[in-house]
């Protein structure tokens, strides 16, 4: 294996862009709702047809394909010291509702392709080479973000977590997994934690989901940190009753409740002192749920981020209190007040770094250094892996609606760097 391996000819670097266009079409029409959203939830149907569809992928590239417990897929291209810990790629499929159709998607057919681009340009891995489809990373279905990444990092709490986890139809974790073909059984669960030093690299590909790149026409985002993610269940319980018949004086109303307590959110969000603290009530239900009956029980569901963990913490603080306090001016009981997860942010390892910007470079592409805003599967695989993410332009940052966007020449322009990078780690 002469040296002339390291230097991967870039003109020889040649994206199957029709392919890539036409397999990303075919992904979005697994989803329960239609085009052009996507709708893609962990274990239900449509998921395990769309993992069928990748596996398959992974099989015509020459992937030797295997699943882990809980359904993070993996695609080993073997390389000639297989004894050396693999370099790794990956993102995920699943889509929250009403989404896009390249959220995730991007960087999983994106880096099958990358595997396609060094098979064609001729190039031998020294480390193998692995693409993950990390089981799911939206929260949707249970209430935990990047569940496959944050077991494989061996997160104890979440596999005991899981064993009692249900989600809004009261399906346990285990009882969906075994449906999708997974383990129905508890104990497997921490059979998905990650050996030691299983890769010395992962680089994820993703659409920016912000404007910045598309802005500033740059063709490459190289990632340098992720923003410290953080989500809280909230519920409200007053007594109801008839909408005419009780007077106001008499009310303890949960839904008022929780829409001050929305408010307020956004007001200790905006009184933090950066930009970079965002808020979200995504999720706000009433129960009843009629016209002519007081809420009886709120629930909400805030995200709150931060590039700054110890800024997050305090946000999430005051909203603990206003919560507390809310509930006794309004004489309801704060049933619930749970934070889900409070995570720290993650920083890329600077080889890598290095690699994407080199790889940027000969392949002639603008590039820039960012922090990512949203989280991804890479926030946990940075626990047990040097970490790095690529990031490409999307249409005027939407993500996470219908509308998202990313062209082929800014996804062929992410795979080549993609490809480059890992063809780089692989051979130190
Ligand atoms: O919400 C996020 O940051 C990710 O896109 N799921
Ligand atoms: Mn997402
Ligand atoms: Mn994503
Ligand atoms: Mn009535």
């Amino acid at each position: 294996h002469s040296t002339s391996q390291s230097h991967t000819t870039v003109s020889l670097l040649s994206v199957d862009a029709q392919s890539l266009q036409k397999q990303i079409d075919e992904l979005s029409t697994y989803s329960d709702t239609p085009a052009p959203s996507v709708t893609r939830v962990l274990y239900t149907e449509k998921d395990v047809l769309a993992r069928r569809f990748i596996k398959n992928l992974m099989g015509l590239s020459g992937l030797s394909v295997r699943e882990d417990a809980v359904g993070n897929i993996f695609g080993r291209w073997e390389g000639y010291n297989p004894d050396l810990s693999a370099v790794a790629t990956g993102s995920h499929i699943d889509a929250i509702p009403y989404s896009g159709k390249y959220d995730g998607v991007v960087g999983v057919l994106g880096a099958i392709e990358a595997i396609n681009v060094l098979k064609r340009s001729g190039f031998k891995p020294k480390r193998s080479l692995e693409v993950i489809l990390f089981t799911s990373e939206e929260p949707t279905r249970f209430g935990i973000s990047c569940l496959g990444s944050r077991l494989m990092a061996g997160i104890e709490a979440l596999a005991n977590a899981l064993k009692t986890t249900v989600d809004g139809q009261n399906v346990s974790f285990l009882d969906a997994a075994g449906s999708a073909g997974y383990t129905k059984h508890e104990d497997d669960l921490s059979s998905v934690f990650l050996k030691k030093e299983s890769y010395s690299g992962f680089v994820e590909l993703h659409i920016e989901q912000g404007p910045i790149l598309e802005e500033e026409g740059i063709s490459i985002g190289i990632v340098t940190a992720i923003a410290a993610p953080a989500s809280i269940k909230v519920e409200f319980e007053g007594n109801g009753g008839h909408a005419g018949a009780v007077l106001m004086p008499n009310r303890n109303d949960a839904g008022l409740a929780a829409a001050e307590l929305a408010l307020a959110v956004e007001k200790h969000v905006l009184e933090s002192g950066s930009v970079d603290t965002v808020g979200t009530v995504g999720i706000l239900e009433l129960h009843p749920g009629a016209i002519n009956s007081i809420p009886s029980k709120s629930h909400l569901e805030i995200d709150t981020r931060d590039i700054d963990e110890e800024r997050r913490n305090i946000v999430i603080e005051k909203i603990h209190r206003s919560a507390i306090a809310i509930a006794s001016k309004r004489e309801v009981s704060l049933s619930e007040f749970k934070i889900v997860n409070q995570d720290p942010p993650a920083l890329s390892d600077k080889s890598i770094i290095e690699a994407m910007e080199a790889s940027s470079k000969e392949l002639n592409l603008t590039h820039k250094f960012m922090i990512s805003r949203a989280y991804h599967d890479s926030l946990f695989m940075a626990r047990v892996s040097p970490m790095g993410m690529i990031f490409i332009p999307c249409y005027k940052g939407y993500s996470h609606k219908p509308e998202e966007y990313a062209s082929i020449q800014d996804i062929s322009n992410g795979v080549k760097v993609l490809a480059l990078t890992l063809a780089k780690l692989s051979l130190q």
